[in-house]
């Protein structure tokens, strides 16, 4: 039996150090009067010669921290918590299955020291794993950090489109009320027509009051106008969508003299001027509203229109910020959806960032695409990570006409840069 214990003798309790145990877990090795009990099974007790002897004596596996001896444990609860901590000197220390200790495979990506397997077996290649994470983690910083510099600039640029969003969002706001002041006035211009007509020639113009301003009238003058207001709408829209025709081919004005029908006229094109305007303001608004939300989708909008475009298996992939995807080949132009919503990822605990980059931090959606052939509309998820240079990495097709694609943006750099644990503000 091979005993892999070293025995602190002269006391009463005595640590043990045994090969397996992660440094937290030392203490929890003690014998104590020459017994070690298993750790869930106290009533199991155990000498020093019997823990690591690589026969499996405790139900919970604990006697062989450092074999595979319990990996036939059946209760798979149990089974999948047995690890085997190496301490990798000079690098991370890692954890590996147990049932990969003594298989005669060097696990290097986990136990760099080659303790998982008989000694000697293995080569130590700590060290030159350290230096290749260094390099990478040198690497990263560099990526985050120009990835952080490109960014700037889109920020630079955002600020532009803010500066004249606002600048639109006033000017707007200045027609507006200008449009109200003509509107008014071409209202006193028709009166004054409408009055000239009268004197001239006794022509009395039909009333405007409709149904509905004498079916409202009693509600008072704001509740009336809103449902005035309401109506109005409902007849744009229906004029606009061809539901209706327009008012001033329904009213009889026809034996109404020239001026006051120019007047009429004038009035009419003002009140739809300040439709469109009202409109325009209601959209520009909207993308202000959008501007301030802040962070990444913000940083996005700054990209508005433009375009990054990859060769991938046979076709040309494009993805078009805030506007579509397409996919291009010999004989296929077709849409991979239309930009609807970007949202922020999770932090994965498995994405190893200096080994395999930046993670994914936010994926924007593109939905309804062209049909698929017997199928859903395309649809194409777009995960974003941080770089300088704009780039597709993968295109895959997870399920027919479902598209992920994989890229890098500056747009989604954070402002900090992780360096072996800590994290330095740039
Ligand atoms: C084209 C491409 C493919 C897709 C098929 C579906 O060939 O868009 O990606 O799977 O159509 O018929």
């Amino acid at each position: 039996m091979k005993v892999s214990a070293i025995l602190a003798l002269g006391s009463a309790s005595a640590a043990l150090a045994l090969k397996g145990v992660a440094p937290e877990d030392e203490h929890k090795y003690q014998l104590t009067n020459g017994i070690w009990k298993c750790l869930n099974y106290p009533n199991i007790r155990l000498e020093a010669h019997q823990l690591n002897d690589d026969y499996c004596d405790c139900p919970d596996g604990s006697d062989e921290p450092g074999t595979a001896a319990c990996v036939g444990i059946k209760d798979y609860e149990i089974r999948k918590k047995l690890t085997f901590y190496c301490a990798n000197k000079g690098h991370i220390p890692g954890r590996l299955p147990s049932n990969r200790v003594n298989d005669g495979i060097c696990d290097s990506d986990l136990c760099c020291d080659g303790s998982d397997e008989e000694d000697g077996n293995c080569p130590n290649v700590c060290e030159e794993m350290a230096a290749d994470r260094a390099q990478k983690e040198t690497q990263l910083k560099k990526t985050l950090a120009e990835g952080l510099k490109a960014r700037q600039k889109l920020l630079g640029k955002l600020g532009a489109i803010q500066k004249a969003t606002k600048e639109e969002e006033n000017t707007v706001a200045e027609r507006i009320a200008d449009i109200k002041a003509a509107v008014k006035e071409a209202e006193k211009k028709l009166v004054a027509e409408l009055e000239r007509a009268k004197e001239e020639t006794g022509y009395e113009a039909p009333t405007d009051e409709s149904p509905l301003q004498k079916l409202t009238g009693f509600l008072g003058p704001a509740i009336q106008q809103k449902i005035l207001d309401a109506a109005a709408n409902a007849r744009l829209w229906m004029v606009d969508n061809g539901l209706m025709p327009h008012p001033d081919h329904t009213q009889n004005h026809s034996n109404e003299p020239q001026h006051v029908q120019d007047a009429r006229d004038e009035l009419q094109d003002e009140k739809e001027e300040l439709e469109r305007a009202y409109e325009q303001q209601k959209q520009v608004v909207a993308k202000s509203k959008a501007l301030r939300a802040g962070k990444a989708p913000a940083v996005i909008f700054s990209l508005q229109g433009e375009c990054v475009t990859s060769h991938i298996g046979e076709y040309d992939y494009e993805v078009c910020f805030n506007q579509q995807c397409h996919q291009r080949g010999l004989n296929i132009n077709v849409s991979l959806g239309s930009f609807n919503a970007i949202e922020e990822l999770p932090r994965s605990a498995d994405w190893d960032e200096v080994l395999e980059g930046p993670r994914y931090s936010h994926v924007m959606k593109y939905t309804s695409g062209a049909r698929c052939w017997n199928g859903p509309e395309r649809i194409s998820n777009v995960y974003l990570r941080c770089g300088a240079e704009p780039q597709i990495l993968s295109v895959s097709e997870p399920e027919k006409c479902e598209y992920d694609i994989r890229m890098v943006t500056p747009a989604v750099c954070e402002g900090s840069v992780v360096d072996s644990g800590k994290h330095d503000e740039l």
